[in-house]
């Protein structure tokens, strides 16, 4: 598959011709450990013709209070890493009466106090508004990266209901969702509100529109 000289070249040869091996807006690389992500990502893209590979590389997650900057810094660290065209997303989840908690810090919350330490913070709250925002950064070889934002406005649950997806979609339910939560819909359902599908479709729409 590689022409000769492909060693000596690294990632030189990956650069000159990764435009024609994966042509603009019809293939993109998607890093991430999370394969609900992938999965919930490719059915989007697939909307768009766009076929999604899941490249599960190590990409650097810096702390910041900025989703953007955090996925822009991956974006470039993996293009770094593997000489192709990628998409990172960073997501979190916004809590308005604990001032935005957890937000960029949702993986570690998560891991930490999980679902039932966010209701435990949220016991006789009345007001539960809160907000899943993603930011999609795709970058190339050929060029710096470029976000696409995502927001789903909704609630905190009272209690964790449904066993589908990750992370806080039990306790999440969208706006418009009939009081379901996330972890109570197909992949399918859930991405007619997510904040991911809304910033993925900004992407395939600019991805497969762009030269
Ligand atoms: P990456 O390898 O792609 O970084 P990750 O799971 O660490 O995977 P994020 O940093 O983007 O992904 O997400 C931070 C956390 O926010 C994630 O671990 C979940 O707990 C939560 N989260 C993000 N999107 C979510 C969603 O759609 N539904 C439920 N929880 C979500």
């Amino acid at each position: 598959m590689f022409p000769r000289g492909r060693e000596q070249k690294g990632d030189e040869w990956y650069k000159l011709t990764s435009k024609r091996l994966f042509p603009r807006g019809r293939v993109v690389f998607f890093v991430t450990s999370n394969v609900h992500k992938f999965n919930e990502a490719r059915r989007v893209l697939a909307e768009y013709k766009v076929a999604t590979a899941l490249l599960n590389i190590k990409a650097l997650e810096i702390q910041d209070n900025n989703l953007e900057s955090i996925a822009k810094a991956s974006a470039i660290n993996a293009v770094e890493k593997c000489s192709l065209p990628i998409i990172v997303e960073d997501a979190g989840l916004f809590i308005e009466v604990l001032s935005s908690f957890p937000g960029p810090y949702s993986s570690y919350v998560h891991q930490t106090i999980g679902n039932r330490g966010i209701l435990r913070l949220m016991e006789k709250v009345e007001k539960r508004d809160a907000y899943f925002h993603s930011v999609v950064a795709f970058c190339s070889p050929e060029e710096p990266p470029k976000c696409f934002h995502g927001k789903v406005k909704g609630k905190i649950s009272h209690e964790e209901r449904g066993s589908l997806g990750f992370g806080f979609d039990p306790i999440f339910e969208p706006l418009g969702g009939r009081g379901k939560t996330f972890a109570e819909m197909t992949i399918t359902q859930k991405n007619r509100y997510s904040h991911r599908a809304r910033a993925l479709r900004r992407f395939a729409r600019w991805y497969t529109s762009s030269p």
